[in-house]
């Protein structure tokens, strides 16, 4: 039985007071999604805030993104032991946003995942076609490369206990969401190329769906069978629709 996840990528949103306002509103209606893993992603200025707000709670704090160099001169980055430091367990990883905005490529994504998974925290690593690549029918092509890119060099552990979220570019912030048909066929997919690996991680690796989740198409996303739960953008911001999905998935 896998444990379902529901992460909040609030991305670059939110400022103290906004911060404040939305975990307290999540806090308060947190009741309703019991028995899933719960987690906020803040912008990495944010993260000390946010971790001090949900100190002694069962939401977990994640981070966007990190870097793969455990210290140095890297002017502008954030490294995993200082995340760490404020109580942070899960690290998203490959966001089409970095890939296509910061050039991130599957070597950098892949490098970043092994870092995170070797500081103890558990890598989301994010995976999506382009709507280019599915018209041309490329969609298990494009996640099945960027997947392996990450797999190759993990143990069965690790390939176990890393989260993988399926979002098709396409679907981001749009508006426009994958069907659970759609989504399920990837998924599946994804679980099986991780199988092939080793048995045992592929039935336990949780794959997550995200690119314009609500509170409206959740659960239908979330009953199918190889979709463990959400990474949620836009629809984390309300404190209501969040935990609406979080409802979801429990
Ligand atoms: C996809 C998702 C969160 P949204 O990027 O990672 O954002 O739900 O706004 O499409």
């Amino acid at each position: 039985m896998r444990r379902s996840i529901v992460a909040g990528n609030w991305k670059m949103n939110g400022n103290l007071e906004v911060n404040a306002e939305l975990i307290a509103g999540i806090l308060k209606e947190k009741s309703s999604a019991q028995g899933i893993e719960v987690l906020v992603c803040p912008p990495a200025i944010y993260v000390a805030q946010v971790s001090g707000l949900l100190e002694g709670s069962d939401i977990g704090v994640g981070a966007q993104n990190a870097s793969a160099f455990e210290s140095g001169a890297f002017t502008g980055e954030v490294s995993l032991p200082m995340l760490a430091d404020f109580a942070v367990r899960y690290v998203i990883v490959g966001h089409s946003e970095r890939r296509a905005l910061f050039a991130e490529s599957d070597g950098q994504v892949a490098e970043k995942a092994r870092a995170v998974l070797l500081a103890g925290m558990t890598p989301i690593v994010c995976v999506g076609e382009t709507l280019e690549e599915r018209e041309a029918g490329g969609t298990l092509e494009v996640v099945s490369r960027q997947l392996r890119a990450v797999c190759d060099g993990l143990d069965a552990d690790q390939l176990a206990g890393m989260v993988v979220a399926y979002e098709p570019v396409w679907a981001i912030g749009t508006g426009r969401t994958a069907t659970p048909e759609q989504a399920q066929e990837v998924h599946a997919a994804l679980r099986a190329l991780i199988a092939e690996a080793d048995g045992k991680a592929g039935l336990e690796v949780r794959i997550l769906y995200g690119g314009s989740v609500n509170a409206e198409n959740a659960a239908q996303l979330f009953d199918k069978p190889d979709i463990d739960g959400g990474l949620v953008g836009g629809a984390s911001l309300k404190a209501k629709d969040f935990i609406a999905i979080c409802s979801a998935a429990a």
